[in-house]
């Protein structure tokens, strides 16, 4: 394979940084976004300003506001964070179309091409950032590699406000000193079992025999050393938006009754499936998305032998996973319904003639 260049793009302290930029007030102030602490809401985003007193996302915002009292907290504003990043997302867009976004906030972009045409990198970079502050005023960290794994580690690095390149070819010499927390795929299990084996470095990391890490980890074991040695060859997935169609809906007030819920729930599903027959699509899988009122949001899948899209199969299903969830001590601000794992119809039907054939 050829040499690649890919870009990870991720945006600082997002959602805080958007009711900085739309509330200039509280620029340079510690903000944290979330749920109140009165219903044991947890902090989405803090900013910069509030890590410093040692707040970080998914903290339960009792415990934050006790970190930093005069801290501000704002409820989430998800309609505007959406806005933001398809600005963000169209930015990505017309530097190429090969991007992958990951979140609403981050996204991989393959600039080979942009690359080989003889632009630099470090351009590149520099050119994204401006473009990305002077459309939108946000702030947005980013890593350039030859792979994935590289330009993840690589805009974590930076942040906040970074941009980091590693060349091609100094990938191990970039991992070697830095902690084993820093590769993707090694969570905080995995880190305490490496530390009890006295490996705290990527670089001890690589140093060590395939065989050692068949035995500690198994099959993936292979994948986590090349990782450690700079090496991936994941390719971006551009379709990935398109593979599903989602619609939600944000209640007026929270609501813990099922009949009412279900009620916005059939108007969901009668949006998607009539995307889905617009564009010819049956589906395999069904999402519901869920909110609660402290802000803790969960999804929950089910999916059938065979692809549909008839309206009653959905809703009995959408219900199902709906009626779990439904508990004496919970209310919804949201729901969402998506449908994903799409085939096109044509290629079902032409089953039975191919079939009849024989
Ligand atoms: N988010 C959330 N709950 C989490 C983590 C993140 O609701 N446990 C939301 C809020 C974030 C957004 O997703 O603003 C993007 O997540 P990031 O992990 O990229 O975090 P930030 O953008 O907030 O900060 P940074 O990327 O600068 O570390
Ligand atoms: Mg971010």
């Amino acid at each position: 394979m050829t040499e690649r260049h890919i870009i990870h793009a991720d945006l600082d302290a997002f959602y805080a940084a958007v009711e900085q930029l739309d509330n200039p007030e509280l620029r340079c102030l510690p903000v944290l976004v979330g749920g109140p602490a009165e219903k044991r809401g947890v902090v989405a985003t803090a900013s910069y300003e509030a890590r410093n007193f040692g707040i970080h996302s998914a903290m339960p915002m009792a415990i934050a506001k006790r970190l930093c009292p005069h801290a501000i907290i704002k409820p989430p504003r998800f309609d505007r964070y959406r806005e933001l990043s398809t600005c963000v997302m169209q930015i990505f867009s017309e530097l190429t179309p090969m991007v992958e976004p990951m979140s609403l906030d981050e996204a991989y972009l393959d600039i080979t091409e942009s690359v080989n045409q003889g632009q630099k990198p470090l351009q590149i970079g520099i050119d994204l950032k401006n473009k990305i502050m002077t459309s939108t005023g946000l702030v947005i960290s980013i890593g350039i590699g030859t792979n994935k794994s590289i330009s993840k580690i690589a805009s974590d690095l930076g942040k906040p406000d970074g941009l980091v390149i590693v060349s091609a070819g100094n990938e191990a010499n970039f991992l070697s000193p830095l902690p084993v927390r820093r590769l993707p795929g090694i969570g905080p299990k995995t880190m305490s079992r490496l530390k009890d084996d006295g490996i705290f470095t990527i670089g001890q990391l690589a140093a060590l025999e395939p065989h050692w890490f068949l035995r500690k980890f198994g099959k993936r074991g292979l994948d986590i050393r090349a990782k450690a040695h700079g090496q991936d060859n994941e390719v971006i997935h551009t379709t990935r938006l398109s593979k599903s169609i989602s619609a939600e809906t944000t209640f007026p007030e929270d609501l813990d009754n099922l009949e009412i819920i279900q009620l916005d729930l059939f108007k969901l599903i009668d949006k998607v499936t009539n995307q889905l027959t617009r564009r010819n699509l049956l589906c395999k899988t069904i999402t519901i998305k869920m909110r609660l009122s402290d802000f803790t949001t969960f999804t929950r899948q089910s999916t059938f032998d065979r692809a549909t899209r008839s309206r009653e199969e959905l809703i009995h299903s959408a219900v199902n996973l709906l009626k779990k969830e439904m508990q004496p001590d919970r209310s919804f601000r949201l729901i969402g319904f998506g449908v994903s794992n799409l085939k096109a119809e044509e290629q079902l039907s032409q089953l039975p003639q191919q079939m009849a054939l024989f």
